[in-house]
């Protein structure tokens, strides 16, 4: 398990790599129609399901062939620090090119390597649950740009056809595969072009230790998952120096421990 020598290759070269099809087609509809009644009807589903990773969504906070690739690319400790999910209509777009650069130093978003082993800082799972060819309008990258030195220069900023970068990059995938990406990369979610909705679950995983995004995900869907998958919501530390020997923030813990929490202060 772990990333092959191909896919390090290919992660560190552009910063973003898929694992096509890891998904069952029965998981693929399950949170296809948990998705469309969040968007559209969500009302009808039971308050722990309606959000994002829950119910036929949670499969993904802990995916054992995107939780092999996290583990070699940010570190044996992570935590799942947002989750949400898209129903993208045909014209709808998340936005322009952002990220890259020379952010790199920043702890939460640097992508470094040492001695062969990788050390991204968020990384980001785009989980495609509609076929994505390379010109629909998945996730574009700025392939590099998570290693670069100097900020993003406005040439090649541009999503519109003609005035597009040549390092500007996207993807063709099934549904069911899992698109990685380390948020130091510049990326872009374009206007989608196709009739049938894109539609997909982005999760953002980081190192146990760092928190960018306030929690969104709502306590009742907390609440509603089981103990292993709630430990990727606990709280972000490593070690308790008030016991001896320290006491490590480790998953086996939190399953073990019910006193532990999760993080669910929510307040605005
Ligand atoms: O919608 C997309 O394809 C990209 C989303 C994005 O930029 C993000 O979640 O950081
Ligand atoms: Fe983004």
């Amino acid at each position: 398990m772990g990333l092959t020598e191909e896919e390090r290759f290919r992660f560190d070269l552009t910063g973003f790599l898929i694992r096509p099809a890891i998904l069952t087609s029965a998981e693929i509809t399950e949170i296809r129609d948990q998705i469309y009644h969040i968007r559209h009807d969500v009302e009808s589903l039971p308050p722990e399901h309606r959000a994002v990773p829950s119910g036929p969504s949670s499969v993904l906070i802990d995916h054992p062939k995107v939780i092999d690739v996290l583990h070699d690319i940010i570190g044996p400790d992570i935590r799942l620090e947002n989750s949400y999910c898209v129903w993208r209509r045909k014209g709808e777009a998340h936005g322009d090119l952002h990220g890259g650069g020379p952010q790199q130093a920043d702890p939460i978003f640097g992508y470094r390597v040492r001695e062969g082993r990788i050390h991204a800082g968020m990384v980001r799972v785009v989980f495609e649950l509609t076929d994505v060819g390379k010109e629909d309008g998945g996730t574009h990258f700025i392939v590099g740009s998570h290693k670069s030195n100097f900020p993003m220069h406005p040439d090649h900023l541009s999503l519109e056809p003609g005035k597009r970068s040549p390092f500007l990059m996207s993807y063709d995938c099934p549904a069911g595969s899992a698109v990685f990406f380390t948020e130091n990369l510049c990326h872009a979610g374009p206007m989608w072009q196709r009739e049938e909705p894109r539609v997909t679950v982005l999760n953002a995983y980081a190192h146990l230790a760092t928190h960018w995004h306030r929690l969104t995900v709502p306590p009742e869907v907390i609440a509603g998952l089981p103990r292993e998958k709630q430990a990727y919501f606990r709280e972000p530390w490593i070690a308790d120096f008030r016991t001896r020997p320290a006491t490590h923030n480790t998953m086996e813990r939190f399953i073990n421990n019910d006193e532990s929490s999760v993080n669910t202060d929510h307040r605005p």
